[in-house]
């Protein structure tokens, strides 16, 4: 029998599930290696501790590994149901919270290692956290996509640590009862994106879709669908998301440096995002992108909900998880 002990938490309303115990062995490397390595040997774990009947499409996982700079507080490895995230930003948050419930972390500036560099969570109480996140940027401005039983659709290209289609022009009301319309909707824009090609710098693979409307709150100044790789839809606002947001409305001028903006997510929570611009290199940035490179700041709170040990019994059919 094997036994993995995970901390669950959620972060407006987002699951995360931090793997502290029991988990694969990721080896000493970057977290880039780490999550190479957890891909090509481990990845069964990866589906057992995720998918059914142990998790659901909708938890992130992360493996809290032990970090190759002796600054940083933590490593990171994120997951989902359908493969590696290159980062979380309400992961993050709830591995920030998770770090502080179990006693190992106190308020304050800690650093964490993800694979696609080193972050700064500031952990404000005992719930929430800001994360300033990698550089980010938007790569390309007003692309359209043909896409099939839909039309055409025009969004920007950004990095926010993930690569995202960003979409504001559609005729979508994006209200919580219309879950299934706005998955259908954003996961054949996903489609259309690879069918003819379109990616992000270096052929970084498109697999995050936001759609963005008016706020159902007068405090927010944006509500936001996001729809992740494995096709379930982000309950939060998406970290990574509205950093890439964060990375377009700083191009376009539309927020100075250090406003506030409030994205709300498609259940009504909210993160606050700021951004400063920076001569940090940001991952595949050249001077033909469409706009500056900025460190976006996500300010979000995340709430524990459970202390589990996993058990893996090896007559059990589906210890590794259903992959559908
Ligand atoms: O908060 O960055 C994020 C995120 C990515 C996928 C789900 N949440």
């Amino acid at each position: 029998m094997q036994k993995i002990r995970v901390i669950d938490s959620h972060t407006g309303g987002e699951p995360t599930r931090i793997i502290i115990e029991g988990g694969p062995d990721a080896g000493n490397g970057s977290m880039r290696e780490r999550l190479e390595r957890f891909r090509d040997h481990f990845d069964d774990l990866r589906s057992a501790v995720i998918n059914e009947p142990r998790g659901s499409d909708v938890l992130v996982g992360g493996l809290l590994c032990q970090p190759v700079d002796p600054s940083c507080a933590a490593g990171i490895v994120f997951f989902n149901n359908a493969g590696y995230l290159h980062m979380c930003g309400h992961g993050t948050i709830g591995l920030v919270v998770t770090l502080a419930w179990l006693g190992r972390i106190r308020p304050g500036s800690h650093r964490i290692e993800t694979p696609v560099g080193i972050v700064t969570a500031t952990l404000e109480g005992a719930h929430r956290v800001s994360v300033r996140n990698v550089p980010s940027y938007r790569y390309r401005k007003n692309v359209s996509v043909s896409v099939p039983d839909y039309g055409t659709v025009t969004g920007d290209i950004a990095w926010g640590g993930n690569w995202f289609f960003l979409v504001s022009q559609h005729h979508e009301e994006l209200l919580l009862s219309r879950w299934r319309e706005l998955s259908d909707v954003t996961l054949k824009i996903r489609m259309a994106l690879e069918r003819e090609g379109i990616t992000g710098a270096d052929g970084g693979i498109i697999d995050h879709i936001e759609l963005f409307g008016p706020p159902s709150s007068s405090s927010a100044d944006s509500r936001n669908f996001v729809m992740c790789p494995g096709g379930a839809f982000d309950r939060s606002p998406c970290g990574t998301g509205t950093s890439a947001k964060l990375a377009c409305l700083a191009a376009d001028g539309k927020l100075p440096e250090g406003g506030v903006w409030r994205q709300e997510s498609i259940v009504g929570s909210v993160f606050e995002g700021r951004y400063q611009f920076t001569h940090e290199p940001a991952t595949g940035y050249t001077p033909d992108a469409d706009g500056p490179v900025v460190i976006p700041e996500i300010t979000g709170s995340a709430w524990i909900t459970g202390d589990l040990t996993l058990l893996l019994d090896s007559d059990d059919p589906f210890r590794a998880g259903i992959r559908i």
